[in-house]
């Protein structure tokens, strides 16, 4: 039946004419979908899809995963590398030579005058693997400074840090397949339908199957917490003092796994003393983090009870100044319940961007690769012989993270930077002091493949990256799988491959003779193959090669020789058409063994101290910032694609409708909101999803939160705490407010 159709035509969807597929991994978030790029006989990207047959998506995308293809040509990509002797006069364009011998001669010029640590680099969790393994290279083998580091300190520092001092090693033990097996799922600032939609699809099909409890501790009513049985709106920054309450119902009712704790921890009578503290009763402990006692109570029991139980979280926890303690007392719950290394039982970590696991295995940021320490005299000697170098040239601890490289340029200590895939003038905190910082700095590199990202306002050289599937390399992702992006199209203009900039450079510096820079991508993959193999290393991926993990779809780690001697003695796997399908290891320590000197995990005793600037009289409400479901972090591209841009094109923040109407603020009216350190104008969307005493801002726009947040970092991890400050909220006139957002970078 045509209802009234008669006389119209249909939607007709336009044919698209796909010549031929080519494999690849999703670019945005760590969830890892395996995506198939549909290319006409020209060669052109003209359609994706999910791939069917990938354990991670079975076929599944979300909304930026689908229109990723389109952002390939899009505006504001960078062409040509330019340069220009100081920042705001017109960039020139210059040849890749002229650039790159710019950059290495300003290099060499600074550490000649101010030593080696002079010159800082900041990376991502955005390049491909092998990307970040030859940046390591040039960084701490080449150019030699120890103020290296990555935007992962503003991400999942803390993760690393809370289990490192848990397990002795990062590395999240468990997986996805963990939903299918828990008889107890606890999310932690996480906001799964939104920032992973396709691990919220996997859970949601583990709940669709059989039922088992769902708790989300988050201030504000998220997507994920609408779909929860328990909601814990939690006081912001006080999650330390919910699990140390849950862990006294625990140890008073007798509800721990005793044998657990015995065989496999150290560290349970410090934590058992600290807990049944009166400070974490629940009676005490509810006036603190917001949840009342009963409700304390009941979920302590319901996790502990439970055959499995597992915890999720995200930044809720890492963004903290306690976001490494968050971490290991998440940790705590888990050892203490007997939840680690068994199906449904553990301890899981969402990673943030899509290859944010990549940069924490090789990239040497804060260590050396394949997870060694600068620390270890044996791991400098190891690396340093591998390399062919002298490992007296390597620094003997970790230098400066992110968030301490940008007060040293305030200082003076660091007067020259190179910013390789990240945007830190809109996504760090107190956006004033990084536009002075940049200013003050004698020389700036910005490598990007947008030449319109914020940062390059301040660039003396700008280099033009390629993008995604316009290179080859491996992404891990959140489960420890590490999955391959083919090179589908050439690169855009006269943009470069990330590797390709790394060799170049390389070829400028003394040792990048010495030490060898493979060209391709595949064999610096073989390079590190060879590097992860080891007695007792959970890292290694020596099994794997690209085409086992194009068969297999993603291969989890570790998976070594003898795996692949196995698995390639199984023949066809039950697809019979889809030839061999390895199966890496998905889960760590299902032996109770952690990588620790004694191999007993560490129960870590956390006290809370109430640092966090709080909600006053000057400044009444907290703010709150995170991200929505069709912008990737600081809109480089999602700004750029239309069919993304169009939901929320627009600065605005989340207001309770009850506390706008005590201030007679109206919905969709521009509002100005203050903090100590400065203001930022934004649309007001009413909603329940915060409470009265909050607002909540994505962090996508720039010239927005990010001017009021004060980032107060985490003690172990250096992380900031972006989700937990006070602002006021003031009136704007509207017709100049609509003016400013005009001018503020709109897509
Ligand atoms: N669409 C989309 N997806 C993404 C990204 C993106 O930019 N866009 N970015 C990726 C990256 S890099 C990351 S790191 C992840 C982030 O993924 P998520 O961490 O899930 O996302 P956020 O919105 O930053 O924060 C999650 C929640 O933390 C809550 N929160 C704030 N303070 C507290 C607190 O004190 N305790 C608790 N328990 N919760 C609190 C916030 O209310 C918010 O709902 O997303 C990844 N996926
Ligand atoms: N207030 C507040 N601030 C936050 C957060 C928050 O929740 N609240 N979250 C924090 C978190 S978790 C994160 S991860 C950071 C993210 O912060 P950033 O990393 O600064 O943000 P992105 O926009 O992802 O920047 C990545 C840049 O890399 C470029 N790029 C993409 N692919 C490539 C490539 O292959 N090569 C090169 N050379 N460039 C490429 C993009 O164009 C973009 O400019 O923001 C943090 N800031
Ligand atoms: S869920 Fe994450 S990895 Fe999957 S398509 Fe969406 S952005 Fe990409
Ligand atoms: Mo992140």
């Amino acid at each position: 039946m045509l209802f009234g159709r008669k006389k119209r035509k249909p939607i007709v969807i336009p044919k698209k004419e796909v010549a031929e597929w080519k494999y690849s991994t999703c670019n945005y978030c760590s969830t890892g979908c395996s995506i198939e790029l549909g290319l006409n006989d020209q060669g052109k990207v003209v359609t994706s899809r999910g791939h069917a047959g990938a354990d991670v998506n079975r076929g599944k995308l979300c909304i930026k995963g689908l229109l990723e293809h389109d952002l390939f040509d899009s505006a504001g990509r960078g062409t040509e590398p330019l340069i220009r002797s100081k920042p705001y006069e017109d960039f020139e364009a210059a040849s890749w030579d002229q650039a790159l011998d710019v950059t290495a001669a300003k290099i060499k010029d600074i550490q000649n005058k101010y030593g080696r640590d002079s010159f800082a680099i900041v990376s991502t969790g955005q390049l491909m693997t092998e990307e970040f393994y030859t940046l390591g290279k040039l960084a701490r083998g080449c150019i030699g400074s120890n103020n290296y580091d990555g935007n992962t300190t503003l991400c999942m520092a803390s993760a690393v840090s809370g289990y490192k001092r848990s397990f002795g090693s990062d590395g999240p033990p468990g997986c996805y397949d963990d939903f299918e097996h828990t008889e107890c799922f606890m999310a932690f600032g996480s906001n799964l339908p939104e920032q992973h939609p396709i691990i919220y699809w996997r859970l949601k099909e583990a709940l669709e199957k059989r039922k088992f409890p769902l708790i989300v501790v988050d201030p504000r009513v998220t997507m994920l917490a609408q779909f929860a049985d328990i909601h814990l709106p939690i006081t912001p920054g006080t999650d330390c003092v919910l699990i140390n309450s849950m862990l006294h119902v625990i140890f008073s009712e007798g509800l721990q796994d005793q044998a657990y704790i015995d065989a496999h921890t150290n560290g349970s009578d410090e934590l058992i003393k600290l807990v049944l503290s009166d400070t974490y009763n629940p009676k005490v402990a509810q006036h603190v983090c917001g949840i009342d006692e009963d409700r304390i109570r009941t979920v302590a029991r319901l996790y502990a009870r439970a055959g499995s139980a597992m915890s999720v979280w995200t930044m809720g926890i890492n963004q903290s100044t306690h976001g490494s303690d968050g971490v290991a007392n998440i940790n705590n719950l888990n050892l203490v319940t007997g939840n680690i290394g068994k199906p449904g039982g553990t301890s899981l970590s969402i990673t943030g961007q899509c290859n944010a696991m990549g940069t924490r295995e090789w990239s040497s940021c804060s260590g050396l690769p394949g997870y060694r320490y600068l620390e270890n005299e044996k791991d400098r000697e190891y690396i340093a012989d591998f390399w062919g170098i002298d490992p007296e040239f390597f620094p003997k601890q970790r230098g400066l993270s992110e968030t301490d490289i940008f007060p040293a340029i305030e200082t003076g200590e660091i007067k020259g930077l190179w910013l390789v895939a990240t945007n830190p003038m809109t996504s760090m905190a107190d956006t004033a002091r990084i536009r002075k910082a940049l200013e003050k700095l004698e020389f700036l590199v910005v490598q990007d493949c947008y030449e319109d990202v914020e940062t390059n306002q301040y660039a003396h050289v700008f280099l033009p990256a390629s993008v995604w599937a316009e290179k080859e390399g491996c992404h891990t992702n959140t489960e420890r799988r590490v999955n391959l992006t083919r090179k589908a199209i050439p690169e855009f203009a006269n943009s470069k491959s990330d590797l390709w900039i790394f060799n170049q450079l390389s070829k400028r510096f003394d040792h990048g003779s010495i030490i060898d820079f493979p060209d391709s991508a595949e064999d610096v993959f073989e390079e590190m193959k060879a590097l992860s193999v080891g007695a007792g290393r959970t890292l290694d991926i020596s099994g794997m090669s690209y085409d086992k993990i194009e068969q297999a779809r993603g291969i989890q780690w570790p998976y070594t020789e003898a795996d692949a001697l196995r698995d390639d003695a199984l023949g066809d796997d039950i697809f019979g058409n889809q030839g061999k399908k390895p199966k890496g290891a998905a889960r760590l320590y299902t032996d109770g063994q952690f990588q620790t000197a004694d191999g007993r995990a560490n129960l870590i005793s956390v006290n809370f101290i109430n640092n966090n600037e709080q909600p006053c009289q000057d400044f009444p409400f907290w703010l709150n910032s995170g991200r929505v479901v069709e912008h990737f972090h600081t809109r480089t591209r999602t700004g750029k694609v239309g069919n993304c841009n169009k939901f929320s094109p627009t600065a605005y923040m989340e207001m309770n409708p009850d506390a706008a109407a005590e201030q007679g603020i109206e919905h969709q009216q521009y509002v100005r909101l203050v903090s100590r350190r400065s203001d930022a104008v934004v649309m007001v969307q009413l909603t329940h999803r915060v409470p009265r005493n909050m607002v909540f801002i994505p962090f996508h726009y720039h010239d927005c939160v990010n001017r009021l947040t004060l980032g107060l970092l985490d003690p172990y991890s250096r992380q900031p705490a972006f989700k937990q400050c006070s602002v006021r909220i003031e009136p704007v006139d509207q017709q100049e407010a609509a003016v400013l957002n005009v001018q503020r970078r709109a897509f």
